[in-house]
């Protein structure tokens, strides 16, 4: 009875830590509700158990004091959440398995240790759930980030551009148009989405916190006279990978401070995509990199002629634009410039 009162316990404080999470961190009713109700039915499956915290001697308890290392430091939310998941469905198990040493009380339903695997079940799916949305998948080191602008593009064809950036090794595309009404936006960052999550391929909406949500996208990237990291934050949670552009080392750390995912690192090289008046080149790669708090990917005129200087200081990921989309065959321009990062 000791075992099932203190594994009660701790699988409740879990779904709390858990739940706290979904409604807090995610703002997230449907999960919320899930959560709580499984707190609920966890409760009703051992009210049959009124006697449970008789037997209860925390004083007397050899397992109060022992305490590992990383149980008293996290990394993020995502580890503290991760925790408690794991916390609930190992609890969960131990009631299960010494439930079933109880003799059945209450008829004939399922016994206890059948109806604790069956919230065990539930808890694995909400915890897949919870983790999805936490950690949106796409916060990863991308190698080629390809933004597509369709006036770059040969024949305006930014969906053709798309896809064989994909069939080039591209890992993410960002959607990039500065004067598309909404609606246009949205419908072909949908056309995005609907290429790219099958092929495990991030999609970024440029400037647009809103139209990557609405339209299923993983995040957005902000510029430095955008929506602010934080202001974004706060609207959309962790519900879209946030991208700040940089330019020093001071727009990183106040980037990572607001609470973005990635960083733009540049201008590298010259470019006619975008009016920059400095050009910080690797050497501010080569800074960011030292101090690596945070994936970034270079931009700012990349080519397969200049890629190999920024490969040589660490770079692990560039983003491009004009050299992608005008191309000829853009699938081979993604091949060549993957292929850097390979040798
Ligand atoms: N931000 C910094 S440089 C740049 C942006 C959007 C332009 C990137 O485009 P290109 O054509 O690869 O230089
Ligand atoms: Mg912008």
């Amino acid at each position: 009875m000791r075992i099932l009162d203190a594994n009660f316990n701790r699988a409740r404080e879990a779904l709390r830590v858990m739940e706290e999470a979904a409604r807090f961190l995610l703002d997230d009713e449907t999960i919320t509700r899930d959560i709580k109700q499984l707190r609920h039915d966890l409760s009703s499956v051992l009210s049959q158990r009124p006697n449970l915290t008789e037997n209860r001697d925390t004083p007397g308890d050899v397992g109060t004091t022992i305490q590992t290392e990383s149980e008293s430091q996290r990394a993020d939310v995502v580890a503290v959440v991760t925790a408690a998941c794991k916390r609930l469905s190992e609890a969960l198990r131990a009631m299960e398995e010494y439930g079933k040493l109880l003799p059945k009380t209450g008829g004939n339903g399922p016994g206890l240790a059948t109806r604790i695997e069956a919230l065990r079940y539930r808890g694995y799916d909400t915890e897949k759930r919870l983790l999805a949305k936490l950690s949106p998948m796409g916060v990863r080191q991308w190698r080629l980030c390809v933004l597509l602008t369709q006036s770059l593009c040969r024949d305006g064809d930014w969906l053709r551009v798309a896809q064989e950036a994909i069939e080039g090794g591209a890992d993410c595309l960002q959607l990039r148009e500065k004067s598309l009404d909404a609606s246009e936006l949205i419908a072909r960052a949908q056309q995005l989405v609907k290429l790219a999550r099958p092929r495990g391929v991030s999609v970024i909406v440029n400037d647009r916190p809103d139209i990557a949500l609405a339209s299923g996208a993983d995040g957005v990237h902000l510029g430095q006279h955008d929506l602010s990291c934080s202001e974004v934050r706060g609207m959309v949670g962790r519900q879209l990978i946030v991208g700040v552009s940089t330019s020093n080392l001071d727009q990183a750390r106040r980037a990572k401070e607001q609470g973005a995912d990635y960083c733009g690192v540049g201008p590298m090289f010259p470019t006619s995509t975008k009016h920059k008046d400095v050009i910080v080149g690797p050497d501010y790669l080569r800074a960011f990199l030292a101090w690596g708090q945070l994936p970034g990917v270079a931009i700012g005129g990349i080519t397969p002629g200049n890629v190999q200087q920024l490969v040589s200081v660490g770079c692990r990921g560039v983003a491009v634009s004009s050299a992608v989309c005008a191309a000829d065959d853009p699938c081979a321009l993604c091949v060549t410039l993957c292929g850097t990062f390979d040798t």
